[in-house]
């Protein structure tokens, strides 16, 4: 890491410097990181050239040809896994662990996956009595990219790998808080033996680097991750063109516990999907609403579990929770933590900074939280918070807790916890959800739908909804006569 402190961007197979610089901080540590390039709009326009002058040729290779670079991509990263997870641990504040287990094998799978799933992919023919008709997938040209801070190379690879598999070309914009598994990326690309030009990375503010890509005329697309808000903005800049836009947003997840359920189950992925990453996923559970009749025991196990989690600095292979990720989100994190007393919660554990030591002690820690006697409608139990803190309430019947968990303006993810099948099955199927798992949390199968309703996005991503994402189908029919 030291030799790299001074970031550069990747445009047309080259890595350049430029004239103005970020800092990049480590969360766990509060220090300069490294320094990363403030590009603007010349920049952007530089790789999106490139991009759009490596498409004419990229766009005709083989579907084999482009899943072998694929997979070459996967064994690279999978070669250099504990190199990765370093990088990814340093710039999020997260567990090496569990960069070393989840984000970095799960980015060299979404570019396995995306490989085979080209090679195997099939089209559709519809004959008509007198003609045929077939449908064709064509890529869409130049392609922006726009990741977050909280999974920065497996949501990276997410996009890329479909992106890049359906014949694409890329202007990637990584988050300005975590560019290293970005940049590292691009060194693979170009090892594996990418043609020029086909993937660009530009780092840069959002405000500059993000606004400017997703206004170029000459980008056909743009899949985004982050927050609502800013979904917001990107969706009204890319509306002027019709651009295909893909908005994966917040939410404000339940996690709803039945009675019924195993209890020590329901526990434990109560208390995954609650804390998972600082509760920095837009996946995580955290408004967990329990049935009268078991709410204090539950409550009470969940909080002892949550005090005995290790806090503290992410490359200790004991620690649960790692930093957040900027002084500024701790800030909010910790604003919500006061307005949920403000608004009448009792603090059933965590609720302040962890007195950390060693290299550790200007880290941005905030201890897991659990907060209860809160109104679900109140600004903390609705209102996305995205760090480790979750809201606990009581629910009555399955009527209520169908209402509890559909109210709010996020429609992103949801588990139930219930030994009842049936009940399982059909509450289910009433939630305004993108996604629900039933008995378990964050159990991903590459091909399924991925996406929310409501304000936590637009469009779907996954298996072949990310390849019809990055295509166009276009129908050609074919007269056959008498
Ligand atoms: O995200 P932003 P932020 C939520 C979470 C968090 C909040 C804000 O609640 O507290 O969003 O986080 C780029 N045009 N999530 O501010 O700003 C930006 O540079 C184009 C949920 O860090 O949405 C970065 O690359 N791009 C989320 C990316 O957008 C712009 C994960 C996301 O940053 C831009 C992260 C602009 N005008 C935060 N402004 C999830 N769904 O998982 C910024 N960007």
């Amino acid at each position: 890491m030291e030799e790299s402190l001074n970031l550069k961007n990747f445009v047309n197979g080259n890595f350049v410097a430029t004239e103005k610089q970020l800092e990049n901080v480590e969360p766990a540590q509060g220090r300069i990181l490294s320094y990363i390039p403030r590009s603007g709009v010349e920049e952007v326009d530089a790789a999106v050239v490139a991009a759009k002058n490596a498409f004419a040729s990229w766009s005709q290779t083989t579907l084999d040809a482009r899943a072998e670079l694929l997979d070459a991509v996967a064994d690279e990263i999978e070669s250099h896994t504990e190199e990765f997870a370093l990088l990814e641990s340093r710039d999020t504040g997260k567990p090496l662990s569990l960069a070393r287990d989840v984000d970095i094998p799960r980015a060299i799978s979404n570019f396995r996956f995306f490989a085979g799933a080209v090679r195997h992919a099939s089209l559709d023919a519809n004959p008509m009595a007198d003609a045929i008709n077939y449908t064709q997938r064509t890529p869409l040209g130049v392609v922006a990219l726009i990741t977050p801070w909280n999974l920065p190379l497996y949501l990276l690879s997410w996009k890329t790998a479909p992106a890049l598999a359906m014949g694409n070309t890329i202007v990637a914009k990584p988050s300005e808080l975590t560019p290293h598994t970005a940049t590292r990326l691009a060194e693979v690309f170009s090892k594996v033996g990418l043609p020029d030009g086909v993937f660009n990375l530009v780092h840069g503010l959002g405000a500059e680097v993000g606004d400017a890509l997703v206004k170029h005329p000459d980008v056909s697309a743009v899949s985004f991750t982050g927050g609502t808000s800013t979904g917001k903005l990107v969706a009204a800049n890319a509306a002027p063109a019709f651009k295909k836009l893909s908005l994966e947003l917040g939410g404000k997840n339940p996690t709803v516990v039945f009675a019924d359920c195993d209890f020590e189950k329901a526990v434990a992925g109560t208390l995954r999907a609650a804390f998972t990453n600082q509760g920095e996923i837009c996946l995580c559970g955290s408004r967990i609403l329990v049935e009268e009749s078991i709410f204090d025991a539950f409550t009470d196990a969940l909080v002892e579990r949550t005090s005995k989690m290790v806090v503290g600095d992410p490359l200790n292979e004991e620690t649960q929770c790692g930093a957040l990720i900027s002084a500024a989100h701790r800030d909010k994190v910790e604003r919500y933590i006061a307005l949920g007393q403000e608004e009448g919660g009792m603090i059933r554990c965590g609720g302040t900074r962890p007195v950390i030591e060693g290299d550790c002690a200007q880290g941005f820690f905030v201890a897991p939280t659990i907060i209860s006697g809160l109104a679900p409608t109140c600004r903390t139990a609705s209102e996305e918070i995205f760090g480790p803190v979750v809201t606990i309430h009581p629910f009555k019947d399955e009527p209520e807790a169908l209402a509890l968990a559909n109210a709010g303006r996020y429609g992103l993810a949801a588990s139930v916890w219930t030994q009842d099948l049936k009940r399982g099955h059909t509450f289910a199927q009433s939630l305004r959800t993108g996604m629900v798992w039933v008995n378990t949390w964050l159990k991903r199968d590459l091909r399924v739908p991925f996406g929310g309703m409501k304000d936590s996005g637009v469009g779907r991503e996954g298996g072949r909804y990310s390849l019809d994402f990055f295509s166009e189908s276009r129908n050609i029919c074919i007269e056959l006569g008498d």
